[in-house]
């Protein structure tokens, strides 16, 4: 199988990750797979998978990986490969998750070809999750302490991620401060640089 271009777009929460994803499966054609909002979907619809999420992302915790794990595998599977490739969203945030992703994608013959952390300072991140709190009507944006526990979660739990990434030389921070836009720009341009690689 040809070799796709498969991203991890990855942040703390709140760094602008669904809103820069919107940009890039645009420009790149790529499936999107933000486990936040499977999650959410499932939530919606009330399924048992949704009723076992809520309670851990309702507080800002992880849900456990195999969980996780097993969604993912269902919606990589279930799609269709009309795409150039993949976008994952919020996804891998354990080490773990990240190992399985790597089995998954080589049973399909395939790898991630980089990984694009969105570096945005606390404060900033803590402004726009509780501005998003106001309409969106998401129980984990709605007081600084589910907020707090968030970015805890993430610096003790999701940051080693980046470590993985980095050893295997697929590691590139953005600037995640500035107009959507000029954020978009410089992720175009690490993108770009990753499909010159190929
Ligand atoms: P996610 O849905 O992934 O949520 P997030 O981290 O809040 O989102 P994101 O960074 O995408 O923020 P956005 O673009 O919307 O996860 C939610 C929960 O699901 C987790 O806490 C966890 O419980 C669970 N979960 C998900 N994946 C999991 C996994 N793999 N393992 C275990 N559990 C998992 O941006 C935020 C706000 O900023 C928006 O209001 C936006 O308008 C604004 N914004 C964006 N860019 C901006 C900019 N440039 N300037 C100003 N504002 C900006």
């Amino acid at each position: 199988m040809k070799d796709l271009l498969n991203l991890v777009l990855f942040g703390p929460p709140g760094a602008g990750k669904g809103t820069q994803s919107e940009h890039i499966i645009e420009k790149y054609n790529l499936t999107h797979i933000s486990t936040g909002d499977l999650f959410r979907k499932h939530l919606g619809e009330g399924t048992d998978l949704g009723k076992l999420a809520q309670k851990y992302m309702d507080e800002g915790n992880l849900v456990p990986d195999e969980v996780v794990i097993g969604m993912v595998d269902d919606k990589i599977n279930g799609t269709s490969t009309a795409a150039s490739g993949f976008i994952f969203d919020g996804f891998p945030r354990t080490v773990p998750q990240a190992e399985a992703l790597d089995r998954l994608l080589e049973g399909k013959g395939q790898r991630i070809s980089g990984m694009i952390a969105l570096d945005v300072p606390e404060e900033e991140l803590k402004k726009r999750l509780l501005a998003r709190g106001k309409t969106s009507g998401r129980v984990d944006d709605q007081n600084e302490e589910k907020i707090n526990n968030r970015i805890q979660v993430y610096a003790k739990e999701t940051l080693p991620v980046a470590e993985y990434y980095e050893q295997q030389g697929k590691f590139n921070k953005v600037k995640g401060i500035g107009s959507i836009n000029e954020i978009f720009e410089s992720i175009s341009t690490v993108i770009d640089n990753f499909s010159q690689e190929k």
